[in-house]
């Protein structure tokens, strides 16, 4: 409101002067009186001198303004490997246009105030100059290489594609290894899809896209779909190369991570991708705004919460395209492995069910309950009649039942060790149990292989029965009917 009034009566002030510079200037035609005409004309390239030092003074006033929100400036420092190579070159490009900028403007009104209209003098009649018009043309061409030659290099670096050999994997280890996931553009809404176990994207062509049941177009015969799983947030692990699957289903939509600095058109009928690592988890992120005052008042949706403690990275459509635009935002979460592997976890689905088998002994058994909300297959085609797959889910099915077999075993020993006291023979035993676990849990967590699956979950056993624990052994067969019909309501 005050900032409305206040460029409100700027603007008043300003026809106010320009009207009277107008009515002056009339009565000295009227009067035909040179002398004040020259007096007129000194006052207006004033005005103009003026408006040139407080327009500059108002520039840079204001870019210091908004550091705490430029990106690369403030504390938005880019959070990806590839990042800073863009803030460079946009520093870089903002470096000489600042020059260029600064310079034309003071050219432009000296020159106003410099050949201001005055009695007896007459303009010169300059056809042409070469020298000027070598420099205007040699110092521009030479900046623009420097500045397009960059660009391209940055652009080939950041966009270089992985090699032939690279293997999209769900967990990427080693080198040439990568996490692909998919992002297709639909009005108004991203659909967001990960590889699941086998680490890779199952193919999906528009024919069969159906509304609310199949809203991508995954083919059902391909394996590949079987374990994908749509989401509506973007999870990754910190410091792994990560590859993105740009399409869209409408219109034009751009994949837009503002901190990562990542930014591709998605294009209907020809997918794009790009290529980034995360360096910077959200929560270090937030910690690092943490230290800002313009990130410690409260937040706009929860006052019982910090600005920091709410900040989230985020997926935006930069594309207009069309009104409800605005909704094409995700939150993006860059975590640690650990973290990672306990969201495909839940994103994995499948359950063990307790069942005391004897109620003597008190010994428990697990029925494993396969299913999982977030894949399309097991969601909406498991076993119907129009599943082109039916029979061929069983190794999936296993290597997600071993896993949770695996994390019993490991939230038994978590629970033993919270249970014991401190420093007690029990508690030394349960966390070197844990330690021993953690590393089996993660293969049967990312295995795509039954026999390091099985392998896991034996030696995971072992682990627990060495610490006396009884714990699950027959696998009962899977209940698969139940599930189907439990889902598909
Ligand atoms: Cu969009």
């Amino acid at each position: 409101m005050g900032f409305t009034i206040g460029a409100l009566c700027v603007i008043l002030l300003a026809v106010f002067i320009v009207q009277i510079g107008k009515a002056r200037e009339l009565a000295s035609i009227v009067r035909n009186d040179p002398a004040e005409q020259d007096e007129i004309n000194k006052f207006q390239a004033g005005l103009g001198i003026i408006f040139m030092v407080s327009f500059l003074i108002v520039c840079v006033v204001s870019f210091i303004y908004y550091i705490p929100t430029t990106l690369g400036w403030g504390p938005n420092i880019a959070a990806s490997l590839h990042g800073p190579e863009v803030d460079y070159l946009f520093n870089l490009t903002l470096f000489f246009t600042s020059i260029v900028f600064v310079l034309t403007h003071i050219a432009l009104f000296g020159f106003v105030w410099k050949y201001k209209g005055k009695q007896g003098k007459l303009g010169l009649y300059w056809a042409h100059n070469e020298t000027l018009e070598m420099v205007w043309m040699i110092i521009p061409s030479v900046v623009m290489t420097f500045l397009v030659v960059g660009g391209l290099q940055a652009w080939n670096n950041i966009m270089l594609d992985l090699p032939e050999d690279a293997v999209s994997v769900t967990l990427p280890e080693a080198d040439g290894e990568y996490l692909e996931i998919e992002a297709t553009g639909s009005q108004f809404l991203w659909f967001l899809r990960y590889p699941g176990r086998d680490g890779k994207i199952g193919t999906k062509y528009f024919t069969q896209i159906k509304k609310g049941v199949n809203p991508l177009g995954q083919t059902w015969t391909d394996e590949k779909n079987m374990d994908d799983f749509m989401t509506t947030e973007i999870v990754l692990p910190v410091g792994k190369p990560v590859r993105v699957r740009i399409t869209a289903r409408d219109v034009l939509h751009n994949f837009y991570i503002r901190d990562m600095r990542v930014k591709t058109d998605a294009v209907p009928g020809m997918p794009t991708y790009f290529n980034f690592t995360p360096t910077v988890t959200t929560d270090s992120m937030r910690r690092r705004l943490s230290k800002e005052p313009e990130w410690q008042v409260e937040d706009r949706n929860d006052d019982t919460k910090k600005r920091w403690e709410m900040f989230n990275y985020e997926l935006a459509c930069a594309e207009l395209c069309g009104n409800g635009h605005y909704s094409m935002r995700n939150v993006v979460k860059i975590v640690s492995e650990e973290e990672y592997l306990d969201w495909l976890d839940e994103q994995e689905g499948g359950e063990l069910e307790e069942v005391v088998a004897d109620s003597a002994s008190g010994s428990i058994e697990y029925t494993y309950m396969p299913g999982s909300v977030n894949s399309q297959y097991f969601s909406k085609v498991y076993n119907t009649a129009q599943d082109p797959l039916k029979g061929k889910t069983a190794n999936l099915e296993k290597l997600v039942e071993n896993k949770l077999r695996v994390n019993v075993y490991m939230n038994k020993m978590k629970d033993m060790r919270n249970e014991a006291e401190m420093g007690s023979v029990n508690y030394v035993r349960a966390e070197k149990a844990m330690n021993e676990l953690k590393s089996l849990q993660k293969t049967a967590r990312i295995t795509t292989d039954i026999a390091s699956s099985d392998k896991a979950l034996a030696a995971a056993k072992a682990i627990a029965d060495d610490v006396k624990m009884t714990l699950p052994v027959p696998v009962t067969v899977p209940q698969i009917d139940t599930i189907v019909s439990d889902t598909a309501k």
